[in-house]
């Protein structure tokens, strides 16, 4: 493991006091050592920024120190984009999107970026995708799966007639479903969409691809 506490520590207080030069001096570290994407995006973007929401919901910090928090995040991403396009062509495509009202677009882009290193070419759609534009998109692309993120569990209310869709128009297309909306929520939703598959974690994902 390449992230101990005395490092994560050191990165969380660089991206609360919105320290970015340190942050990237940090990932630019770990990136020449090698580190593997999955355990940089889980153990240290993923990790401080949950626990950003606590202190946020805790009233601890602004929503302006939640928001530098998120584009400091953003701004690491696109640093470890070089490192995303090392996976073997595999000729196979992926739509990765976020729901309609679904506003949290970290951990889709990270999922967008773990197809790419296992080869996939990931078109990744953002925030709030609306349904026509989906499916109008993964028509245009002819992607071998669509993966969506949901994190706010009330965003599920939209999950039934997205999967209806996709499904009314593309027959048993993969769907990926994954965010933390089924942590807070449970996955009984998914009862009525056995062919849908949830994937809880990256290293999940890593071991399907
Ligand atoms: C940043 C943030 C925001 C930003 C997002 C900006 C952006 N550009 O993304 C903004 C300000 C927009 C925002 C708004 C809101 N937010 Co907010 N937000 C957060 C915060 C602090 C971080 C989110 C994040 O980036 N996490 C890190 C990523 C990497 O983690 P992740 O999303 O879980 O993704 C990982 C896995 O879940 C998985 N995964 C995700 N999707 C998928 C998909 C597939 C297919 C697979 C395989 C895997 C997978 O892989 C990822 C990597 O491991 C969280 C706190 C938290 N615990 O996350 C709250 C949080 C998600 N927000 C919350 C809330 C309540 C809101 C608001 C309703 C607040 C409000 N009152 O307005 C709005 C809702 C807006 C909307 N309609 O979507 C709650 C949700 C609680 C719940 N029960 O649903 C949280 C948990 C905060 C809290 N503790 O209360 N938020």
């Amino acid at each position: 493991m390449m992230i101990d506490n005395a490092l994560y520590q050191s990165y969380f207080t660089s991206l609360l006091t919105g320290d970015k030069k340190r942050c990237l001096a940090i990932v630019q570290d770990l990136l020449e050592k090698n580190i593997e994407i999955r355990e940089l995006y889980a153990q240290l973007f993923q990790r401080s920024m949950y626990k950003i929401g606590e202190l946020w919901e805790a009233n601890e910090i602004s929503v302006a120190r939640e928001h530098l928090a998120t584009s400091i995040t953003e701004r690491m991403l696109n640093a470890c984009y070089p490192y995303t396009f090392t996976g073997r062509d595999s000729g196979k495509k992926v739509l990765v999107a976020c729901a309609i009202n679904e506003h949290h677009q970290l951990g889709g882009k990270m999922v967008a970026d773990i197809f790419e290193i296992h080869g996939w070419d990931s078109q990744f759609l953002g925030t709030n995708t609306p349904i026509k534009e989906l499916l109008s998109f993964a028509d245009e692309i002819k992607p071998e799966l669509i993966a969506l993120s949901f994190a706010v569990s009330s965003n599920l209310s939209v999950l039934k007639v997205t999967v209806e869709a996709i499904q009314a128009e593309f027959g048993d297309l993969d769907i990926f479903v994954g965010g933390q909306a089924f942590v807070w929520a449970g996955t009984d939703i998914l009862k009525e969409f056995p062919g849908i598959h949830y994937i809880e974690t990256l290293a999940h994902l890593e071991e399907i691809l």
